[in-house]
């Protein structure tokens, strides 16, 4: 195995604790991000090693074709209908552990397969802990329809809460417009510092065609933060 380097030693730490939570028969969702894929990875291991029996649903297509290519079988969250654990990454966490989530674009599919899971762990390096949310974009997925009315709705409301700024439309590397996987955008949010992120919640959700937000409220059980030497500390 090649040399990592210290942040993906740390994921890699936090991933290895996560997949150790995993218990025979377990109905699990499978996170997305780079993070994840040391998580799938590790999983793959433990599967072929210990024939382990599961049913895991996937939060996005990456995810699904690594976990198929790994040898992972994948079924549709609704042919499971309920998960025990949910094991993902995310971009910020809070004290409280309060996440933002979304940099890749997959939070909807995300917060649902969390949502439908009893238990929700996160894996991240230490560069993910945070005191206060904010300093990573937060992503508002919405619909392609009324795109721009959505986004005044959505600079009233940051206005009204005192973080004006501009939603940006996420492009691709290329300038393309980014559609998640189902197909509509995301309007990015640099807000710097969320002071009440349960109102800005709220806003959000009150938004006609804001269809999810990257604000994780109230939905992780436990984060599992690697350290570059294999240690992992537990929030
Ligand atoms: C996914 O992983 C996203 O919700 C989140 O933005 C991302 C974190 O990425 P990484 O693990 O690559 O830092 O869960």
């Amino acid at each position: 195995m090649t040399e990592l380097s210290p942040t993906d030693a740390a994921k890699d730490a936090a991933a290895r604790a996560a997949v150790a939570l995993v218990q025979d028969g377990m109905r699990l969702g499978l996170g997305t991000g780079s993070t994840a894929v040391f998580m799938v990875h590790r999983l793959a291991a433990r599967i072929r090693a210990e024939g382990l029996r599961l049913r895991c649903a996937a939060t996005s297509r990456a995810t699904c074709e690594l976990a198929g290519r790994l040898g992972i079988a994948i079924e549709e969250l609704d042919e499971i209908g309920w998960l025990d654990l949910t094991l993902d990454g995310a971009d910020e966490i809070d004290p409280d552990l309060n996440l933002i989530k979304g940099g890749g674009g997959a939070h909807l599919r995300e917060k649902i397969t969390a949502a439908a899971s009893d238990r929700m762990v996160v894996v991240a390096d230490p560069a993910k802990v945070v005191e206060v949310l904010g300093a990573f974009h937060l992503p508002v997925e919405v619909t392609p329809f009324g795109v721009e009315t959505t986004r005044i709705h959505i600079q009233r409301l940051l206005d009204a809460m005192g973080m004006t700024q501009r939603p940006m439309l996420l492009r691709q590397r290329d300038g393309a417009i980014f559609r998640t996987d189902e197909g509509n955008l995301i309007l990015d949010l640099s807000l710097d510092r969320i002071a009440d992120p349960a109102a800005l919640g709220r806003g959000l959700n009150a938004i006609p065609g804001v269809v999810e937000h990257g604000l994780f409220l109230g939905m992780c059980h436990l984060a599992l933060i690697g350290s570059p030497d294999g240690s992992v500390i537990e929030l």
